[in-house]
């Protein structure tokens, strides 16, 4: 008997399923048992490794389309690859066993090879994903086991038999999920750092930042001055979380310095902290984008921890790297002038969230995030441009970027609107320059003055608005901003490779007769 299409399917599937289904259990097994974190679960070790694959074209299209829900849609685009493979290769298999097999097997492969590129992966932690693939092979070859035997062509009368590999297939199909469910639950995954990141107090700083009142304008859709934790963008290459626990972490300072520095947590919270308030930005914006955001965080100024090492004079950057391998290149000098470089525990007053760097991340004035902001930073690397580079460097990014002046509409939205006096508003950013001026243009009209918000740092963003008296009919609001050193925001459209982008962010407007009127 030749199993049916779909029983064939059904069993490349259930083989799929089988094999997560162990491999995943046995990982969360060994988490638990070892109460080590990290034993690297192969399907997010593939995704994983995947996004340290993509190029810089696609992370730039993911990030534009799905924004901070990439990794989601990562995820799904990935099930649904797995699911075709798995039905493609039961096909295989119907029609040549061991080339399904073999097929299968070499899937496999590229699990094991995906656990073992993640930092810090020993040869044991394949062992789940190999027992799991000889499992899904067994399984493969078990729903096959007629194949061979019936070359005679002897039909039996299947139907019991069709059905019973439907059902089987099926069942283990959900079986092989709720192992990969159980194995995630088992994990615990970050249930400590969960618990630690509760009772983590924030130091208090002798000199709070109190955010005056007239940093924000009030806008209804306007950008608030500050940007509550929930709502601050997220972006990392991270598919889970780095689980950092605040009682082991340690930050070393080593390369071009005369004294290696390390520091554990109480050190770190035994320092002089300081509150800030600083802009992150991300070099993904595109221009009218909203992947930036604002908030008072608390830390070390970084140049205290590297002044106790003492960089070397040939040293001219600083590579830090986060508990999950990642990198950034920032100039040293950024790192050691006055400004608010900081080794930062709190965010808006509280515990950096998980997913924002906890319990460490770096936070750096005036450069975009991929070249400053680490997140769950544990090693400072105090060496040259010439010999080292970060993460996005070699992925088509430049080593160097510093945030370009930008500016954004937030209001009025597409419309119609009626016409009259309108209210024109949105946010200005040209970080540790500062935001001298805003200016609307409407249409092809003069530039004209927006009113502007205070501006309590150089270092963060600065509200602006317009007063409007729109006519009916269609238009066209542009705007863009003068920073401190009294350069106006370029006109030249760039995207954000390799560098930033750059431009004049305009919205097209509807304003129609007010019914009064009409
Ligand atoms: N460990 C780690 N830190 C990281 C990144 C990352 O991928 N991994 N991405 C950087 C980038 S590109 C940006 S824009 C900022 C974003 O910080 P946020 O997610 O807290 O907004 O984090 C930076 N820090
Ligand atoms: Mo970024």
């Amino acid at each position: 008997m030749r199993a049916t299409r779909a029983g064939a399917e059904l069993a490349g599937l259930a083989a799929g399923a089988a094999t997560l289904g162990v491999a995943e259990l046995l990982t969360g097994l060994l988490t638990r048992v070892t109460s080590v974190e990290g034993t690297p679960s192969p399907l997010l070790a593939v995704a994983d490794a995947f996004v340290d694959l993509t190029p810089a074209w696609l992370k730039d299209f993911a990030v534009a389309t799905f924004g901070t829900a990439d990794k989601t849609a990562l995820l799904v685009g990935m099930g649904l690859v797995l699911l075709a493979a798995c039905a493609g290769i039961g096909l295989l298999a119907r029609r040549l066993l061991a080339a399904g097999l073999v097929t299968f097997a070499l899937l496999g492969v590229v699990g094991v090879a995906a656990v073992l590129s993640r930092p810090g992966a020993t040869a044991t932690d394949v062992v789940p994903t190999v027992v799991g693939v000889v499992v899904g092979v067994l399984v493969l070859a078990w729903f096959n086991r007629d194949v061979t035997t019936t070359t005679a062509g002897v039909e039996t009368p299947g139907d019991l038999s069709r059905r019973s590999v439907l059902v089987g297939a099926g069942s283990l199909t959900v079986v092989g999920l709720l192992g990969v469910l159980a194995g995630r639950v088992l994990s615990g995954a970050g249930e400590a750092v969960r618990a630690a990141r509760d009772a983590f107090v924030v130091p208090r700083v002798a000199a709070p930042v109190t955010v005056p009142a007239a940093a924000d304008q009030g806008v209804p859709g306007q950008t608030t001055y500050r940007t509550p934790n929930d709502d601050f963008y997220r972006i990392d290459t991270a598919v889970t979380v780095p689980q950092v626990d605040p009682g082991t972490w340690r930050l070393r300072v080593h390369g071009l310095v005369e004294q290696e520095v390390e520091i554990d947590m109480a050190e770190l919270l035994a320092q002089p902290m300081v509150e800030a308030l600083v802009t992150l930005t991300c070099v993904s914006n595109y221009v009218g984008g909203d992947l930036a955001g604002n908030a008072v965080w608390t830390g070390w100024p970084v140049r205290e921890l590297l002044a106790r090492a003492r960089p070397l004079p040939e040293a001219d950057m600083v590579l830090s790297t986060s508990a999950d391998g990642w990198t950034a290149g920032t100039p040293l000098e950024v790192l050691t002038d006055e400004r608010n470089s900081l080794l930062a525990v709190g965010m808006n007053g509280e515990p950096l969230p998980e997913q924002h760097g906890f319990p460490v991340r770096m936070v750096v004035p005036g450069l975009y995030g991929y070249v400053s902001a680490t997140k769950w930073v544990v090693d400072l690397n105090v060496t040259r441009f010439a010999q080292d580079e970060g993460y996005w460097t070699p992925r088509g990014w430049s080593a160097r970027g510093p945030i370009k002046t930008a500016s954004r509409i937030d209001v009025p939205r597409r419309g119609p609107i009626d016409a009259g006096p309108t209210v024109v508003a949105g946010v200005a950013w040209a970080q540790h320059r500062g935001v001298r001026a805003v200016q609307v243009r409407v249409d092809d009209g003069e530039w004209q003055e927006a009113t502007l918000a205070a501006e309590p740092t150089v270092d963060s963003w600065r509200m602006w608005m317009f007063e409007w008296d729109a006519d009916p009919g269609e238009h066209t609001l542009t705007v863009r901003a003068t920073d401190g050193d009294g350069e106006i925001q370029t006109d030249r459209l760039a995207p954000p490779a390799p560098d930033g982008s750059s431009g004049w962010h305009s919205r097209d407007v509807e304003v129609r007769r007010r019914r009064s009127e009409s």
